[in-house]
Order: C-alpha cells, then structure tokens, then sequence
C-alpha cells in the first residue's frame, strides 16, 4: 500500500472541530435530568402548538411515514464532552413547520416527563433541526430519548429534548428546564454560551 505524504484526505484533524473547552469522547453518556419515561407508540403524539392556539398533532405512523433525513452531526454538552459524526434518521423541523401558520419568534420544546428548553423559532428552520427516531440505524433507545427526541446539534445538546412530546410557538421567549437554573439562554457552544451571562 502507497500512502501519498502530506494526503490528509477528507478527514479534519478532529482538534479543529472541537468547540473551546470541549474534549473528544467515543461512548456515548446518558444524561437525564429525571426517569426515562415508558411511553406506548400507540398514544404516543407530536403536537405543534402555534401562538393562536392551533395545534398540529402528528401520531406515530403519521411521523414515520414524513420524508426522512439521516444527519451526521457533532454533538456538544455543556459538561464538556464532545462526540463527532453521530447519525441519525429523523424529520426535518422545516417538514414539521411547513404546515404551521406561524409568525412567533420563539420556540418552548416540552418532553414528555416534564422537561423544556427554548430556542429561537429560526433555529429550528433551514435544515438545522430534527424530530429523530433512529440512532447509528436503530431505533433510537430509551435512555438517548426514544422513541423520539429533538436534534439542534449546532446548539449545546440540553436544547437537544429527549422524549420530545411537542413545541409551544411563543411571542415571548420563556426558559426552559436548564435556562431556568442559570444556563445560557441560547448555548452556542462555539461562542462557549454555557451559562448566562456568558
Ligand atoms: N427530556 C429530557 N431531554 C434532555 C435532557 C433531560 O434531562 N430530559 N437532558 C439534556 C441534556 S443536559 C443533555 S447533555 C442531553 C443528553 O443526551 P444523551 O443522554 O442522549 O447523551 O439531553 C438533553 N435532553
Ligand atoms: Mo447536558
């Protein structure tokens, strides 16, 4: 086998793609405020609630049967632990919001369990978010927040809500769970937005 000198191929050096004062992991952690929650695909539903109150509700079948994307993306947690070229099969957000009438600015993520995060309406829009459903091929576990789970992976991955169960579309930004108790508002991990004020 030849090997050219100074050939890199495609491959970056995965240094460069680590956000400031995140280190490079292979495992995957588990991190959950609360219980996995059990939840029956025959009851489970995605519902998009707009500002006037209308609401979008998508069951099972009818999600998995959406055109669906396979993203390869990084993932960053604000506990420092960085993971590249994770893949996933899910909707795209443009898919979901397509059919919602909409002028809000802001976006309030609720799971099922209880858990919520905000972000920008436009954060979800233009290919940067997914309802997810499938992990490295599989059906996306449990404990990583399947049956379903939101996917904003160029935010830290709290915004990422596990066992997602709909979006509220909000005039007003309201905080989620983490922004609440002091995290950033809107975590750009290359912008290190960790906590508020950052
Ligand atoms: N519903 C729900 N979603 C959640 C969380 C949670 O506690 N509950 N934790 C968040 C945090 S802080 C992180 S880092 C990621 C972790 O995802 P993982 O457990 O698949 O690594 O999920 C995010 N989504
Ligand atoms: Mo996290």
């Amino acid at each position: 086998m030849v090997v050219t000198r100074g050939f890199h191929g495609r491959r970056q050096d995965a240094a460069s793609q680590l956000p400031p004062g995140q280190y490079l992991t292979h495992d995957f952690p588990v991190l959950s405020a609360g219980p996995t929650p059990r939840l029956d695909l025959d009851r489970w539903a995605f519902v998009i609630r707009s500002e006037a109150g209308v609401e979008h509700r998508w069951n099972w079948r009818e999600v998995t049967a959406l055109p669906s994307e396979t993203p390869t993306v990084d993932l960053h947690c604000v506990t420092r632990w960085s993971k590249l070229r994770t893949t996933w099969r899910g909707v795209s957000l443009d898919v979901l919001l397509e059919a919602v009438d909409t002028a809000a600015d802001y976006a309030l993520v609720r799971s099922y369990g209880g858990y919520t995060t905000n972000l920008p309406l436009e954060d979800m829009l233009d290919g940067q978010a997914w309802l997810v459903y499938e992990y490295e091929g599989e059906p996306l576990e449990p404990a990583h927040g399947g049956p379903a789970r939101l996917l904003v992976p160029h935010l830290y991955l709290w915004k990422s809500a596990k066992w997602v169960q709909g979006i509220d579309l909000l005039f007003e930004d309201e905080p989620g769970f983490w922004e609440t108790l002091g995290y950033h508002e809107y975590g750009d991990p290359w912008r290190e937005q960790r906590y508020q004020g950052d």
